[in-house]
């Protein structure tokens, strides 16, 4: 029995168990608020086996506890009730009963399951994206259009996404909690096709859901779910010439420093992120936000600065050297960079 005493322990749990389950509530990050149909097949699942869960659990404890109540033992009498075992019927009753139950989940389940399996890869309709998962950032290439970008997935509303998954290192998993299920990226070279579609104009948040490294759980990204006009737009802006510093010295650092690694428009490599319309990113480094415009008009620098001043501790164990202690850069010269990040926004 619950005492007063064990009751007052009880309580505060209780009470931070009840905190800690509302910070699963985020809107754009739990699979409670579905925002499209692969997703809403999976919630719809969720209902269907939680329903019969719950009335399960309601009829049974209900017998229980009337069964409890109605043989409990009457004042005064000592003797031992006659005691049955097996009845047929019921036995019948109980086996069949759940194997209805099994059917009932099943059928919709398989159903689910297979529709989830249409990838979408031979749809000439679908938005072709290949997605690599990199120690600790997500990069994504458009193949039909020849457009590669990082963190921020750009699609056109409605439409079909036809995904193709692989990692450039360990075990990633790919997951936008509100749009579809997971799916991982594998090591050993297999390729992993599926398909979701965001119906509703909006910005949805993903995660990595495999525990890849120290930063794991700073492995986010973004669904930015656009109209079709505004992603013929971003496609045309991304596939503009590249923007470099105005000033040419930095212009010159920022090449020999910076474009080994990343890719602006058509100039440098694409060791890391593509950084084309970086001030247009949700994101710096996929977990810091990338701040708009401040009462005055001009870019918000802060987190841009913080990343280029010290990445690793914003994201222990990534890759990217240390602007300043590895690649020789003054504080003047990595504030130029953040301001021109910053400003190099897309149409
Ligand atoms: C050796 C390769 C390398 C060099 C050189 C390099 N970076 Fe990076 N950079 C990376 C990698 C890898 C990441 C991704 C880190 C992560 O998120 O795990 C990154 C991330 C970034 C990001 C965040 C990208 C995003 O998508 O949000 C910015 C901004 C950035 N680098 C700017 C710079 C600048 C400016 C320089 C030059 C001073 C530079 N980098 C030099 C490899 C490099
Ligand atoms: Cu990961």
């Amino acid at each position: 029995m619950i005492t007063w005493q064990g009751g007052k322990r009880l309580l505060p749990m209780t009470a931070a168990l009840g905190l800690i389950l509302a910070g699963c509530g985020r809107e754009d990050l739990s699979v409670l608020r579905p925002q499209g149909p692969a997703a809403e097949s999976s919630f719809d699942l969720m209902k269907l086996s939680i329903t019969i869960m719950i009335a399960v659990l309601l009829i049974v404890f209900s017998i229980a506890a009337y069964v409890l109540v109605k043989f409990r033992r009457k004042p005064g009498r000592r003797e031992i009730p006659v005691q049955v075992e097996g009845n047929f019927k019921l036995e019948v009753v109980w086996t069949v009963i759940p194997l209805i139950l099994v059917v009932i989940l099943a059928v919709p389940t398989v159903k689910a399951v297979f529709a989830a399996g249409n990838d979408h890869a031979d749809d000439p309709d679908a938005v072709k994206v290949k997605v690599t998962g990199h120690q600790y950032w997500w990069e994504f290439e458009y193949t039909d259009y020849g457009v590669k970008t990082a963190q921020d997935l750009v699609i056109p509303a409605g439409k079909d996404i036809a995904f193709e998954l692989r990692t450039a290192d360990v075990l990633h998993s790919f997951w936008v909690p509100s749009l579809s299920g997971k799916i991982d990226t594998n090591p050993d070279g297999t390729v992993n096709r599926f398909s979701f579609s965001a119906p509703n104009e909006g910005v949805y948040r993903g995660k990595c859901a495999e525990l890849c490294g120290p930063s794991h759980g700073f492995m986010e990204f973004k669904v930015k779910s656009v109209s079709e006009a505004e992603f013929e737009q971003w496609l045309a802006s991304m596939k503009a010439p590249a923007v470099l510093p105005e000033d040419p010295q930095l212009a010159e650092t920022f090449r020999s420093a910076c474009l080994r690694c990343h890719a602006v428009g058509d100039q440098g490599l694409a060791v890391g992120p593509d950084l084309t319309g970086f001030g247009s990113r949700e994101s710096v480094a996929g977990i810091l936000l990338n701040d708009d415009t401040g009462a005055d008009g001009a870019p918000i620098l802060e987190n841009i600065q913080t990343w280029l001043r010290d990445p690793e501790s914003v994201k222990p164990g990534n890759t990217m050297p240390d602007p300043k202690a590895d690649l020789g850069l003054t504080d003047a010269e990595i504030d130029g960079i953040a301001e021109y990040l910053a400003g190099y926004t897309l149409e």
